[in-house]
C-alpha cells in the first residue's frame, strides 16, 4: 500500500477499496483504521467511513454538526460527495426507499455508550426535517409522535449504569412507514428486552431501574404514594414523560397504573424475609407493612400476597401440598416477581405505543404499510472479564447479524472472507447446538448442574470453535467445570457456566403467576425458556432486516471515562477488531462505492473536461467516458446500461475536488457571458 493512499484517506475520512488491504495482516489493519479515526476525531470528526459503514466515535460533547445548514448540505447528495456524516447514511436509506420504492434498514451496533441510541434519534430526526415539505397537519402529528414515543420508551428502559448514564436495557428496532410521497405515516416497535436476562443481583436491578434502596426515597413514596417520585429525579425529564404521554394519548389512568407498578417492583425490592423455622429453614415477610402497601399498589390481597412470597404449591405424590421456602427460595421468588411485572409492565407500554403510531391510525388517509426505513439499535459485541448467558445472547446475536451482512453482500462480491455460519450454527442449531442442549438440560429441574451441562456441551458439540479444558487441557485459562470458550467472528470468549441453566429456566413460580392474573392457569404447558425466545426473536428479526436494503453504523466508545478529549487506542482497537470492520472491507471491497445515472454524473461534471463543457450534445455514456478519460480515472469505474459504477471514494473525490476548483472559473465564464463579452 502507498503511504499516499493512506494519507488521502485519512484526509478525507474514508478507508476502503483502492487500498490493497487484502495482502495486511488483520492487525496492521487494526492500526491502520484506528490512526484514521484517531486523526479525524482529534479534528472534532467524529464520522469516518470504512467500506460503506459509517464509524462513529462518540464526542462526549456537543458538536455542532445537525443543524438546518448540515441537513441542506446532505439532503438528495450522494453519500461520497460530502464529507462523511451519519445523515449522508440517513439520506442514502431514505433516497433509496423513496426512489426505488424498497424498504431500507439502518443496523446501528456498538458497545454499551458508544452513541448507538443517540445515532438513532439523529437518524429520526434528520428524517423529520427532511419529510413534508408541503406541511401536512397529519404527518407533522406523526413525527411527533414517532420521536415521543423514544422519551416513553427511555423513562421505562433506560437506567444508570456504570458504562453509561443513559444506558438503554433493550434492544429496539423501529420501522417506519411511508406514503408514496416519502412522507412519515407511522412506524411500529419491536423490543428486544435483555432487562430480565442482565440483572443479575437485586442491587444491581434496582440500580438499572434508577430505583435505589436509599430508605429516604421509600418513605417518599409511601408518604405521598405520589408517582413523580417513584421513579424520575428530574423533574424536567418527569414532564417530558408526561408530556409525551399526553401526546402518544395515554389515558390518565394508564399513566397512574403504571407509576404504581414501578413503585410496587421497588417495594418489592425492600421485600426483606426473617427465619421462622429454623430446622426446616421457612420464613415469613418482615415488615408487614410494606407488604400491605405492595399488595395495595398490585390490587390483590395482602394475605395472598404473603403466601405467594414465602410459599408454593405443588404437587407430591398425587397430593396438591403448600410447600414453604427457603431464604434463598423467597428471594428468589421476589426478584423473578419483580423483573415479571417490570417486563411485563414494559411489553404493555410498547403494545400501547405501536397501536397509537400504527399506520392505519395517522389519520394521513393513506391505506397499506407503505415503505419502510427500519432503525434498530442493538447491543454490539460483548467481552468482559467474567462473561455469562447473557454475553453469550449478545454475541450470539451479533454473529447473526454479522451473518447478515456477509450474507447481502457477497452476492455481487468475489473475495475472501471468513463465513460465520458455523459459529451461528454451534450456539443455535436444534438437538445439537449449545442452546439446544441448554434446553435439554432445563427439562430435568434440580437434577442437571451447570457443570453437568458443561460435560454435555463437551460431549455433543463438535466445532472446533468451541473448547473447554477437558477438550484442551493444556490452556489453564479454562477453569475445569466452569468454562468454556467460543471462538467468535469477532475474537475468543470465555463464558463461564455458572448460572447458565437457571437464567434459562427463568423461573416464575405458578402462584404468582396466579395471584398477578386473578386466574387458574394450568400448569402442564411449558414455558419457553429465555435462550429458545431470544433465538427465536433474534431469527425473526434477522428475516424481517434481510428483506430490505441495508446501511450500517458502527459506533466506537473512545474511552471510559465520559471524556470528550481522550482517545484510549487499545479501547478502539478492540471495538474495531469486534464491530467486525475488517471483514466489512474485505467484503465490500471488490463493489463499488459510487453509482450514478449518466445524466446525473454528466450534468455535474461535465465543466471538469474541455471537451463536454459547456454542453455535450453527443450520447450521455461519450460524454461520461470522456470526463473519466480527462482525470485518468478508467481503471476505476465500471459501465452499466444507464449508471456509471466508481469503485474507490478516492475517486469521486477527486472529482469533487476538481469540481469545486473549477467552479470560479465557471462563474467568470458566466459573469462574462452574462456582460455580453462572450
Ligand atoms: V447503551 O448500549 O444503550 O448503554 P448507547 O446507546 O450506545 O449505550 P448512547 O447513545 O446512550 O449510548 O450515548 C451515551 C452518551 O454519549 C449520550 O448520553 C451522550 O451524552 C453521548 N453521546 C453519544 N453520541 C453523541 C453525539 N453524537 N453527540 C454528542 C453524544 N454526545
Ligand atoms: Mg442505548
Amino acid at each position: 500500500m502507498q503511504i499516499g493512499t493512506l494519507c488521502n484517506s485519512m484526509q478525507i475520512g474514508i478507508l476502503c477499496n483502492s487500498m490493497q488491504i487484502g495482502t495486511l495482516c488483520n492487525s496492521i489493519q487494526i492500526a491502520i483504521d484506528c490512526i484514521l479515526i484517531y486523526s479525524r476525531y482529534e479534528k472534532n470528526r467524529i464520522y469516518t467511513y470504512i467500506g460503506e459503514v459509517v464509524v462513529s466515535v462518540n464526542p462526549y460533547k456537543t458538536v455542532d454538526i445537525y443543524n438546518q445548514t448540515y441537513v441542506d448540505h446532505y439532503k438528495g447528495r450522494e453519500i461520497y460527495e460530502r464529507p462523511p456524516h451519519i445523515f449522508a447514511l440517513a439520506d442514502s436509506a431514505y433516497k433509496t426507499m423513496k426512489r426505488k420504492s424498497r424498504d431500507t434498514c439502518i443496523v446501528i451496533s456498538g458497545e454499551s455508550g458508544s452513541g448507538k441510541t443517540e445515532a438513532s434519534k439523529i437518524i429520526m430526526r434528520y428524517i423529520s426535517a427532511v419529510t413534508n415539505v408541503s406541511g401536512r397537519k397529519e404527518v407533522e402529528r406523526v413525527k411527533d409522535v414517532l420521536i415521543k414515543s423514544n422519551v416513553i420508551l427511555e423513562a421505562f428502559g433506560n437506567a444508570k449504569t456504570n458504562r453509561n448514564d443513559n444506558s438503554s436495557r433493550f434492544g429496539k428496532y423501529m420501522d417506519i412507514n411511508f406514503d408514496f410521497k416519502g412522507d412519515p405515516i407511522g412506524g411500529h416497535i419491536n423490543n428486544y428486552l435483555l432487562e430480565k436476562l442482565l440483572s443479575g443481583s437485586p442491587d444491581q436491578k434496582l440500580e438499572e431501574m434508577k430505583l435505589s434502596r436509599n430508605p429516604d426515597e421509600y418513605h417518599f413514596i409511601r408518604q405521598g404514594g405520589s408517582p413523580k417520585c417513584s421513579t424520575i429525579n428530574d423533574q424536567s425529564d418527569y414532564k417530558a414523560v408526561m408530556g409525551a404521554m399526553k401526546t402518544l394519548n395515554f389515558a390518565f389512568k394508564h399513566a397512574e397504573t403504571l407509576w404504581k407498578i414501578v413503585a410496587a417492583v421497588l417495594h418489592m425490592g425492600n421485600m426483606e424475609y426473617d427465619t421462622v423455622d429454623e430446622v426446616h429453614d421457612t420464613v415469613g415477610v418482615r415488615d408487614a407493612h410494606s407488604l400491605k402497601n405492595l399488595a395495595g399498589l398490585l390490587s390483590v390481597g395482602p394475605e395472598d400476597l404473603k403466601k405467594a412470597l414465602t410459599s408454593r404449591v405443588i404437587a407430591a405424590g398425587g397430593n396438591i401440598v403448600n410447600k414453604e421456602f427457603t431464604k434463598s427460595e423467597a428471594f428468589y421468588a421476589r426478584d423473578a416477581f419483580a423483573k415479571a411485572i417490570y417486563d411485563r409492565m414494559f411489553s404493555w407500554i410498547v403494545t400501547r405505543i405501536n397501536e397509537v403510531i400504527d399506520p392505519k391510525e395517522s389519520g394521513t388517509g393513506y391505506i397499506g404499510k407503505g415503505t419502510v426505513i427500519g432503525v434498530l439499535d442493538i447491543y454490539g459485541f460483548e467481552i468482559f472479564e467474567n462473561n455469562s448467558f447473557e454475553q453469550l445472547c449478545i454475541n450470539y446475536c451479533n454473529e447473526k447479524l454479522q451473518q447478515l451482512f456477509i450474507e447481502l453482500g457477497i452476492a455481487w462480491v468475489h473475495v475472501e472472507y471468513f463465513n460465520n455460519k458455523i459459529i451461528c450454527d454451534l450456539i443455535e442449531q436444534p438437538h445439537k447446538g449449545i442452546l439446544a442442549i441448554l434446553d435439554e438440560a432445563c427439562l430435568n429441574v434440580g437434577k442437571v448442574t451447570d457443570e453437568m451441562f458443561l460435560t454435555a456441551m463437551t460431549q455433543k458439540l463438535k466445532s472446533d470453535r468451541f473448547t473447554c479444558r477437558a477438550l484442551s487441557p493444556a490452556d489453564k485459562t479454562l477453569e475445569h467445570n466452569r468454562d468454556f470458550r467460543i471462538r467468535h467472528y469477532a475474537g475468543d470468549v470465555s463464558y463461564s457456566v455458572v448460572g447458565f441453566i437457571d437464567k434459562n429456566k427463568d423461573t416464575l413460580f405458578q402462584d404468582l403467576k396466579r395471584l398477578l392474573y386473578n386466574r387458574y392457569i394450568h400448569t402442564t404447558k411449558r414455558p419457553l425458556t429465555a435462550g429458545t425466545n431470544f433465538k427465536n426473536s433474534i431469527v425473526a428479526l434477522v428475516d424481517h432486516l434481510a428483506t430490505k436494503e441495508p446501511h450500517y453504523v458502527r459506533c466506537v466508545k473512545p474511552n471510559d471515562i465520559k471524556s470528550p478529549s481522550n482517545f484510549d487506542e487499545v479501547r478502539v482497537k478492540h471495538q474495531v477488531m469486534y464491530l467486525g470492520l475488517l471483514e466489512n472491507v474485505r467484503v465490500r471491497r471488490a463493489g463499488f462505492v459510487y453509482r450514478a445515472k449518466y445524466s446525473r454524473f454528466l450534468d455535474r461534471y461535465k465543466l471538469i473536461c474541455k471537451s463536454t463543457w459547456p454542453n455535450f450534445h453527443g450520447n450521455q455514456v461519450d460524454g461520461v467516458k470522456l470526463i473519466i478519460k480527462s482525470q485518468g480515472f478508467e481503471k476505476d469505474v465500471a459501465y452499466g446500461k444507464s449508471k456509471i459504477f466508481i469503485r474507490s471514494p478516492q475517486t469521486l473525490f477527486s472529482l469533487e475536488e476538481a469540481r469545486d476548483k473549477y467552479i470560479p472559473y465557471i462563474i467568470v465564464f458566466l459573469q462574462k457571458l452574462w456582460r455580453g463579452g462572450l
